[in-house]
């Protein structure tokens, strides 16, 4: 206690440092140019309605955070869908992403400072209760270091931040004894041990209880950390230190970081994604500015401004240049190896990299961060969320959808900074699309895939930590929220410091770093220019001018249109390099190209390589697109009104639910429940979609079944208890090896979990009406007046196969016919004696959706041969069974990897070296 609260709050002002104004300088310029010349563009918004917008954030909060404290609490999550709380241990383990729950009330915690920013005080102060009363810090459970630390660590101190601020203001939280940061300093200590290596780069994963490496702690063997994890502690650690005089923390903190940049690839500036903890080196060397690596920068920088510290800028600066120089190619952020920069990593680009616009508008640098912001916009357009991963031409890459708030965190930053209403009208579309899609009775959840719609029963703490916060703020005005939140910095989870730290306990020398390292002036940034020293000349339509020309970016885009092309090709006047997916094995051209890759000079070895890089994604991307994507089980009727969507998992015969063939109807149980032999209950499955249980017999023969007693679907449902999609891969159903024509009702798959809550929903409401497709329907007003069924007859008629309005997708992949694909799939081909619980099945999760092929060849006049060719043949093809795919266009990749595969051993042995 007697260390706690020296200079808070209470007994200091708000002093405003020189460091943090300079840091703000350019977006003071830019705030400053937003209330004078930035109304042009896109039309203001009214008062009126960012307070029905604001309101409107506030009501969605209370739907989460409501439902969490009533149907979960004190788990550390919410699960939506089945509206009960995730106990670790208690439901499947979701692999690493469980190590955030630490049953510890994760997202009370979490929400702590959200409640005062949305002026709930009053929760806020039951809120600070519950947790002094209920939270157990020492539990026996394995946590991630960084996600404790970023979470609960965070979570705490942003709660006492403003707790010691609430309570200096005289009205509220008069009780309050720093408990709080007590509980900060408690869990503080608990992490300490991880530290505990020889390069000061923490344990990835500490036993609350144990500890590491103790017998009891099942932790402590791990080798490798992510860069993110070791380099995202000092705003935490520092502040904790700061608050309570115990300057352990930040030492140790700052030791951490002061390894991260000695690692550095000193020819590039680079960091990897994974370093081993004890010898320091790189374990992937990949580098970008999303998963894995993302918040390392973003402390380097948010650490200058709360602590004051010019080493930390100088390496922001050093490795802001090195990202601008290989990684950005506008509006791309395109991971690429540390050691050849000019060789990108990957054809794919990740949703936690959305939260770098707004950290370049901190920077200043507020042009890049305006392109790529409107590229991420356009895909979320497209998908109405940003999927986990998307390629270089924006198709989907991993279909997931957590919630995540780092483009919501950008947009608030871009409109700070910018005061362009356009960024009001994009927050505006991001709480249309989560009430529309995510919203469900009992909170709001992730989405399982964005290209189905459906649903994953999981509600993460980030969420209420931060979404709420950034999308209210965006609508706030000063006399809406009873702080300044300038006085505060945001952490990576959102939470809030304050800035008068910086000049308190500051028993830890600042570094006079100058000499250590290279001197950037001016001129090193020159070229990311227009900064902000020339960025609203007078000219209110600057952001929306850089928007421009990335208005079609999405849907008009080529494959390699908008692929940075090396700079050595343009100066030279050379052909961009061949890629792989333009690749034909009856160009001669490209033949000889190929010939000389690896041969001649390293620019062509370079390209060579590249090529196979390319060569070996496109073979696993073709592997999966000959698999059917998943398909979705929607609840339409009260009162879910379309808002639970189920990942289903598709047939490989019956119709193709993406051809327009959507069934709705009210679903019945089929007697035998197993569907396996003729059913006992055709009345009551009859006009309707039966449910049957997985297991006994084949997939096709529990189709012919329902389908001779008059269903109209049928929805098989797992027989393996508590299987759930969120954690066994999706598979679809294959046919019995014979000829199945016969089968003319659409069929889907279940996992249990999801299974049982249409189970679930029956019990209850007796009634349950859904739709299956292949992805969820509009939840418009529509389907919330459909009222509940009167009569038998209603159902009925309802039940009877539609065919919906909703725009379909054209399906470019070469969909064999069911026997083809039985015969063709991965699996051996199903003996008649094989039931379907025996492998008649193939995976389908995270397949790329063909659809997306169709959308993102499209043509425009930059497109090249190979895309007007694309596209003409999907012009002829749209409503017949295309057998067009890049499988198809391609010599066998097998062969030409062959070849190759020296060279990527010689590549891989050229980096270790490097090492
Ligand atoms: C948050 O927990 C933090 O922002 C973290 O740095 C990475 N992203 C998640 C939410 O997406």
């Amino acid at each position: 206690m007697s260390e706690a609260g020296g200079g808070r709050g209470s007994a200091s002002p708000v002093p405003q440092r020189a460091p943090w104004n300079l840091v703000a300088a350019a977006a003071a310029l830019c705030l400053v140019a937003a209330t004078s010349v930035c109304t042009a563009g896109a039309a203001p918004m009214s008062r009126e309605e960012k307070q029905r917008l604001g309101n409107q954030v506030l009501e969605m909060f209370d739907h989460a955070y409501g439902n969490y404290m009533e149907h979960a609490y004190p788990a550390d999550e919410l699960m939506p869908l089945t509206c009960r709380g995730r106990v670790r241990g208690q439901e499947p383990s979701r692999g690493d992403v469980d190590d955030a729950l630490g049953k510890f009330s994760l997202t009370l915690i979490d929400s702590l400072d959200t409640l005062v920013v949305l002026n709930k005080t009053k929760e806020f102060e039951d809120a600070v209760r519950k947790v002094l009363r209920d939270v157990n810090l020492d539990n026996d459970v394995v946590v991630s270091v960084f996600e404790t630390n970023i979470r609960v660590l965070g979570g705490l101190l942003g709660g006492h931040s403003l707790a010691i601020m609430l309570k200096d203001k005289g009205e509220y939280m008069q009780w309050y004894n720093d408990e709080l940061l007590q509980m900060a300093k408690q869990l503080g200590y608990k992490l300490l041990p991880a530290f505990n290596t020889t390069s000061g780069l923490p344990y990835p994963r500490i036993n609350l209880k144990f500890g590491i490496r103790k017998p009891e702690a099942r932790t402590g063997t791990e080798t490798d950390t992510c860069t993110a994890c070791a380099g995202t502690l000092i705003l935490e650690f520092a502040a904790l230190s700061r608050f309570t005089g115990a300057t352990v923390f930040e030492e140790y903190a700052r030791k951490a970081l002061d390894f991260l940049w000695e690692k550095r690839q000193r020819s590039s500036n680079l960091v990897g994604v994974t370093i081993n903890i004890h010898t320091g080196d790189w374990v992937r060397k990949d580098s970008g500015v999303g998963a894995g690596i993302d918040s390392y920068y973003e402390y380097l920088l948010k650490a200058y401004v709360l602590l004051g510290d010019d080493s930390f800028l100088e390496r922001f600066n050093t490795h802001y240049d090195a990202i601008m120089r290989y990684i950005s190619q506008p509006p791309l952020l395109l991971d690429v190896h540390i050691h050849k920069p000019m060789l990108n990593a990957r054809t794919w680009m990740d949703a936690l990299l959305a939260f770098f616009p707004g950290l370049q508008v901190l920077k200043g640098d507020i042009r890049p961060a305006i392109e790529t912001h409107e590229m991420l916009y356009q895909v979320i357009k497209k998908h109405n969320f940003l999927p986990e991963a998307f390629t270089t031409d924006f198709r989907v890459h991993w279909a997931q959808h957590p919630l995540r708030p780092e483009f919501a965190e950008s947009t608030y930053f871009l409109y700070k900074a910018t005061g362009d209403p356009y960024y009001l009208e994009v927050g505006k579309t991001l709480i249309e699309n989560l009430n529309k899609y995510a919203r469900v009775p009992c909170g709001f959840a992730a989405m399982k895939d964005v290209r189905t719609g459906s649903h994953e029963d999981r509600m993460d703490s980030f969420f209420l930590a931060e979404m709420f916060k950034y999308l209210y703020l965006l609508f706030a005005d000063k006399e809406d929220i009873i702080f300044d939140i300038e006085d505060y910095i945001f952490t990576t989870e959102a939470h809030l410091l304050p800035l008068w730290l910086s000049t308190t306990n500051q028993s830890i020398a600042k570094k006079n770093t100058t000499s250590e390292y290279t001197e950037l002036d001016d001129s090193n940034f020159d070229w990311t220019c227009p900064n902000t020293q020339i960025l609203f000349p007078n000219d209110p339509l600057y952001a929306q001018s850089i928007r421009e020309p990335l208005k079609n970016v999405v849907d008009k885009s080529c494959p390699r249109g908008i692929i940075r092309v090396r700079e050595e090709s343009f100066r030279s006047g050379a052909k961009p390099p061949l890629r792989a997916r333009d690749f034909m094995a009856t160009n001669p051209e490209h033949l000889e190209i190929l010939k000389k890759m690896g041969a001649a000079s390293s620019i062509d070895a370079e390209d060579g390589l590249r090529f196979m890089q390319e060569m070996i994604e496109l073979s696993s991307q073709q592997q999966k697109e000959q698999q059917l994507p998943p398909r979705a089980v929607q609840i339409v009727s009260h009162p879910f009104f379309g808002r639970v969507v189920l990942t289903a998992g598709p047939a490989q015969f019956g119709p193709d639910l993406s051809k327009h063939k959507e069934t709705r109807g009210f679903v019945a149980s089929s007697k035998p429940y197993n569907g396996c032999s003729e059913l006992t209950n055709p009345e009551a499955v009859m006009g309707k979609i039966a449910l049957i249980q997985r297991g006994q017999c084949m997939f096709a023969e529990k189709a012919r079944n329902i389908q001779n007693a008059g269903a109209i679907g049928g929805i098989v449902i797992d027989d393996n208890e508590g299987s759930s999609s969120d954690t066994a891969p999706l598979f679809q159903m294959a046919g019995d090896g014979k000829d199945t024509d016969d089968i003319k009702i659409p069929m889907l798959f279940l996992f249990s979990k999801e299974g049982s809550i249409i189970l679930d929903a029956i019990r209850e409401y007796e009634e349950v009406e859904v739709l299956l497709s292949d992805k969820a329907k509009d939840r418009d007003p529509e389907m919330e007046n459909e009222e509940q069924p009167s009569s038998e007859n209603d159902s009925q008629s309802q039940g009877a196969e539609q065919v919906m309005s909703v725009p379909q997708a054209v399906d470019l992949v070469d969909h064999e016919s069911p026997e083809e694909s039985a015969l063709n799939s991965d699996t051996e081909p199903l003996s008649p004696a094989d039931t379907d619980d025996a492998a008649s099945v193939s995976p389908s999760e995270q397949t790329s959706d063909p659809a997306e092929n169709h959308e993102t060849t499209s043509v425009n006049g930059e497109c090249t041969d190979l895309d007007n060719r694309l596209q003409e043949q999907s012009e002829t093809e749209e409503d017949s069974t295309p057998n067009v795919s890049w499988g198809k266009k391609v010599q066998p990749i097998d062969s030409i990897l062959a070849d190759w595969n020296e060279d990527i051993e010689a590549f891989e042995m050229m980096e270790k070296d490097e090492l």
